[in-house]
């Protein structure tokens, strides 16, 4: 059986991380079975989750080319019956959603000292008391470096939620009256969109982009549908 590695149910969320629960919903959309294992990061050349291992002991790293295994390798569809204009479109909406949005949700989770107490803090319990703080320091650290090297970090509170506002409308909009992405059928995509907006909008945290999101009721009830559907 493959093995899915990932974190664990928290913050009102199937996983904390957005591409886990991406790369779990592909495999529920493409009834594909697999084990759940808690990742260890370090045994990983990427030093990131999700990523599979094959029984043959291959690893596969990242939740798009896990993706791209499934369809390969196991005939998964995640076209949902759309043609290749629409899914361009989804496409893109995915990567708003990885590529930005995601950044503002890790800026609220890792840089707001409050959240980060409730919320990431809790990855590093296992580290041995006398080290731990030092090890925080330095991962979150890299996070801040991460955060301003991609540009979100260099913005003040009030800029961070314009955008974040931005990004929210967008996908509503993109969303439209549909009741998957691209329509009436959820097609791959909609792993992504749905992890992102459950991930930004968890109650758990204060957010103010997250606030925003949970005022629009297109997209709660979006989010309705695909825990639904995939959970
Ligand atoms: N592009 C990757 C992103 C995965 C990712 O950023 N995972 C985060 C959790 S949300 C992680 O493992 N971070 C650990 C680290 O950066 O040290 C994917 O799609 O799988």
């Amino acid at each position: 059986m493959i093995k899915l590695h990932g974190f664990m149910p928290a913050w009102n969320l199937v996983d904390p991380s957005p591409y886990v629960t991406k790369a779990m919903i592909l495999f529920k959309m493409a009834n594909i079975p697999y084990d759940f294992e808690m990742a260890d990061l370090e045994s990983v050349s990427k030093h990131k989750a999700p990523y599979i291992t094959l029984e043959s002991g291959e690893v596969i790293q990242d939740s798009t080319f896990i993706r791209q295994y499934l369809e390969q390798e196991h005939g998964a569809d995640f076209s949902g019956g759309y043609g290749a204009k629409e899914l361009g479109f989804a496409f893109a909406v995915e990567r708003l959603c990885e590529n930005h949005l995601n950044n503002i949700l890790i800026n609220s989770r890792w840089c707001k000292q409050d959240n980060f107490d409730k919320g990431p803090k809790m990855f590093f319990m296992r580290v041995p008391e006398e080290m731990r703080e030092n090890v925080i320091n330095e991962v979150r650290g890299m996070v801040t470096a991460g955060q301003n090297y991609q540009g979100i970090g260099r913005h003040n509170d009030d800029e961070i939620f314009e955008l974040g506002k931005m990004d929210v409308d967008a996908i509503s909009d993109a969303l439209g009256d549909n009741d998957f992405i691209l329509g009436a059928n959820p097609c791959g995509y909609d792993a992504s969109i749905y992890a992102t907006i459950a991930g930004i909008s968890t109650t758990f945290f204060e957010c103010r982009t997250g606030e925003y999101a949970r005022q629009n009721p297109r997209l709660m009830a979006y989010i309705d549908r695909m825990k639904n559907k995939y959970f």
